[in-house]
């Protein structure tokens, strides 16, 4: 085995082999947890063995890291950002881990030397696939860039057994398949059986006079469930500094009720622990669309209840005092799914820390900050009060309090104007009443943001309009980010290479530096060295292709591409117009010199919204007629990429021609898949939606494709009264493609089987499909006319990455540090093992 003495030592002078970075003790660490850890000898160890022993000497060096971070963090007493979110949507975590430890190329080699391809033990990992999409997956994106800026942060959350549902296509349909991902076990988490909390749910409560003649509220759960937490460390790129995320699972306090089983209720005897251990069992699968169920009521409560639990025992154990915990952390509600934090740290304070209102209020309001993610009304969570006050009686009574003071204030600001007076209270009035969760978090909050510039636009205009006229000066916008390390770097090595080898790599940290690439954008060979690495990627994802779905596309057609959650507001139906009008074109005219289009769609329908999963069936049923239509001549193909998740993501933002960035104008609060294309030299096809209209911005209105409505002109026209219906039968394309859908020709004969769609787009059409299609299709022609350009689509291709710098969440993360949590960087020194156990 050769051993090559590694010139990389990013850890201090150590040669011990759990933590040293040189080959040789990469290999030794590895040959010694093969042995150790997973009991085998080279010669039998199987792929997942390869796959444990890599994973736990990455994850060595972690903790290394890691333990340093913490001795910090006590020593020095800094600011903490605390990161609420029901969903981290991490992705796998070798080769992620491999690049900010900047030792990818030595495991490489340690892994060949037992004979072992690197890549087959990444994509051996099973990913933990802990959110719905893009919510989730900002929140990994933020622990990666809070760890590389070097900000002490913990991510808190719940370690869901079963995360987002694996998808598979079955006669063209979505079925969902519950995604086992711990079923190989986890190296990643380490758990912490000794760091529990005890939740409280249900029963009563009662009022009582405290020792001093305060009047105190007694709650009297009828059920309590413990949190146990399971640590993953989260590292940031060629630092130090190693944070954690620290996720909840539920279990029962008395795991077995003897006095069941005393009585030969052996199955009743286990009941209480099912039953508690069923709130971290499943994340629920809606993206954008809430529902009244008890359980996710109960897992919101569970996590942020364990969490700022475990946020006050940090405190206190610096010697803090309560008072001051707002200055010690800073907390981030993810949505309002954690907006009960608020009701809960005033609980805690107050009934359990026996602090006064106004202090513990004054805490409260100075710690949270809170981000909304969506526009959607039906998004925005609200829970039936009969519901809240069931489950969480005490809260009930400290919301009703908060609200009682608020509205108190608001009366005093607007003094007759019971109709604001309504609209801003925690509770909603109107027939059945809700307690509003976005209502609680702006209240609670010193900080309100919205994801891009035009989301927060249309917030203060419009959702929280009345927040932001009695608090203008707690609004402001953090346009989303994403990371380049995992985007670029992991994803894209080919480009990466090319990158570093004409600016070096400094942007992997500093994204604007990728502005110096705009004077290669007119350089012959480096466009011809840029087109191979595209091209290489297209193959890859081409071989991808066949393997998931059969289906056999040619890498040399333009790949256009729209992978992200299905939904009707994104639009992925007028994707499928534009499909059938280049398919009648070809019909219509067998010779047409047509530019060879690749259509790739990816996503999942949350499984209880039916017209999602209808527009899979569609997308399904027309890649199967064109696809093999002899008359086509591969000019046109589709294919539905089943399960779209972080692990194919990264397979396909790289290949992509085109990026499909197509949602109803004021619909979609920002896109992040919007800005992974583009990084890796994508062009947008795009509305004036979301964070598109900072893309165009900044790569220049000529690379970029727009067309439709503006959100303004949307709202004007649904107020003057749209009708769909007219614009198909003033549009013969139009009305052929929808004619053609209609008559059953891609459903067997079938006319029944797309109707739902249909009428939908004919009698209502929501989100205006017909009113952009036009505009769309002509748009989609400019696109394949610049395609036929090879040198001229390169060019903006290199000018679109060169003018990404401002969608890295490292951008994002400092301004957050900056505007919002007030938090500043500490450097983590290493020491070695040996000093650090002494
Ligand atoms: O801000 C992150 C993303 O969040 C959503 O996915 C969400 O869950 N509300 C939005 O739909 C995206 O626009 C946004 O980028």
């Amino acid at each position: 085995m050769a051993q090559r003495k590694s010139k990389k030592t990013n850890s201090n002078k150590t040669d011990c082999s759990r933590t040293g970075m040189t080959l040789i003790d990469l290999n030794r660490c590895f040959n010694e947890h093969l042995f150790y850890t997973q009991g085998r000898l080279p010669l039998s160890a199987t792929l997942n063995d390869h796959y444990m022993a890599a994973a736990y000497t990455v994850r060595d060096r972690l903790l290394h890291r890691w333990v340093c971070t913490v001795r910090d963090f006590i020593r020095e007493g800094v600011k903490v950002v605390g990161y609420l979110s029901a969903e981290f949507l991490l992705g796998p975590h070798l080769g992620n881990n491999m690049i900010n430890l900047d030792i990818f190329d030595e495991v490489r080699e340690a892994s060949e030397n037992v004979g072992r391809n690197l890549d087959a033990m990444l994509d051996h990992e099973e990913e933990p696939g802990l959110g719905n999409g893009g919510l989730g997956r900002l929140a990994a994106c933020y622990l990666d860039s809070l760890a590389t800026l070097e900000i002490p942060a913990i991510g808190y959350g719940i370690r869901y057994e079963f995360g987002i549902f694996d998808q598979e296509i079955r006669d063209g349909w979505q079925v969902e398949k519950t995604d086992k991902w711990l079923r190989l076990g986890n190296p990643w988490e380490i758990p912490r059986p000794e760091v529990t909390y005890e939740v409280k749910f249900g029963g009563h409560t009662a009022g009582y006079c405290d020792d001093g003649g305060c009047y105190r509220s007694r709650w009297t759960p009828d059920r309590v469930v413990r949190g146990i937490a399971y640590d993953t460390p989260i590292l940031g790129y060629k630092v130090n500094t190693c944070n954690m995320l620290r996720l909840w699972k539920a279990e029962a306090v008395e795991s077995f009720d003897f006095a069941s089983f005393n009585v030969g209720n052996y199955y009743g005897a286990v009941h209480e622990k099912v039953y508690s251990e069923n709130i971290s069992k499943v994340l629920y699968p809606n993206d954008e669309q809430i529902q009244g169920k008890q359980l996710r009521l109960e897992q919101q409560y569970f996590f942020v209840s364990c969490s700022l639990q475990d946020m006050i025992r940090l405190h206190l154990a610096i010697g803090k005092s309560l008072e001051y915990f707002h200055e010690e952390f800073a907390i981030q509600l993810n949505d309002t799914h954690p907006s009960v934090a608020v009701a809960e740290l005033m609980r805690l304070l107050v009934d359990e820390h026996h602090m006064d209102w106004d202090t513990a209020w004054h805490v409260t309001r100075n710690v949270f900050g809170y981000t909304n993610h969506t526009l959607l009304p039906e998004a925005l969570e609200r829970w039936p009060l009969r519901l809240f006050a069931n489950l969480l009686p005490r809260h009930l009574e400290i919301i009703f309090e908060i609200n009682r003071r608020f509205l108190d204030e608001v009366r005093v600001i607007y003094p007759d104007d019971e109709a604001r007076i309504a609209r801003l209270s925690l509770i909603d009035e109107q027939g059945e009443r809700y307690v509003r969760m976005a209502n609680l978090a702006c209240v609670g909050s010193r900080a309100i943001n919205g994801v891009a510039k035009l989301h927060t636009e249309l917030l203060k205009t419009t959702v929280l309009k009345d927040f932001y006229e009695l608090w203008p000066e707690k609004f402001s916008n953090k346009t989303n980010g994403v990371t380049p390390r995992r985007w670029m770097v992991l994803s894209n090595p080919g480009l990466t290479r090319l990158i570093r080898s004409r600016i070096g790599g400094g942007w992997i940290k500093k994204l604007d530096r990728l502005k110096r690439l705009e004077s290669y954008a007119g350089d012959d060979a480096f466009r011809r060295e840029w087109q191979a690495v595209k091209t290489g990627n297209k193959q890859a994802l081409a071989a991808l292709i066949l393997e998931r779905t059969g289906i056999s596309v040619n890498p040399d057609s333009m790949f256009d591409i729209q992978v992200k959650r299905i939904h009707e507001y994104k639009r992925q139906h007028l994707n499928v117009l534009h499909v059938v009008t280049l398919y009648n074109r070809l019909r219509r005219n067998p010779g047409l010199d047509m530019l060879p289009r690749t259509v790739i769609f990816g996503g999942k329908a949350a499984p209880s919204y039916y017209m999602a999963k209808l527009i899979i069936k569609l997308i399904n049923s027309v890649a199967d007629v064109v696809n093999h239509d002899p008359a086509v001549r591969n000019r046109l193909k589709v294919v539905f990429f089943p399960d779209f998740n972080v692990k194919s993501a990264q397979k396909i933002y790289p290949a992509a021609d085109l990026s499909e960035q197509i949602s109803t104008a004021g619909k979609e609060a920002s896109g992040t898949g919007n800005m992974k294309f583009s990084m890796n030299g994508a062009l947008t096809i795009g509305t004036l939606d979301g964070a598109n209209v900072e893309i165009r911005e900044e790569v220049g209105a000529d690379n970029f494709f727009l067309f439709g409505l503006t959100a303004e002109e949307v709202a004007r026209i649904k107020s003057e009264g749209y009708d769909p219906r007219s614009i198909y039968l003033s549009n013969p394309d139009l009305r052929e493609a929808i004619d053609l859908i209609g008559s059953g020709f891609f459903s067997r004969g079938d006319p029944d089987l797309f109707k739902p769609l249909v009428d939908s787009l004919l009698y209502q059409d929501e989100y205006m499909l017909l009113a952009d299609y036009q505009s769309y299709v002509d748009c989609q022609d400019r696109v394949s006319e610049a395609y036929r350009d090879r040198d001229r689509w390169t060019r903006m291709a290199i000018l679109n990455v060169a003018r990404m710098g401002k969608f890295s969440s490292d951008r994002a993360i400092r301004e957050y540090c900056r505007e919002i949590w007030r938090v500043s960087p500490n450097t983590v020194e290493m020491e070695d093992f040996g000093d650090l156990v002494r």
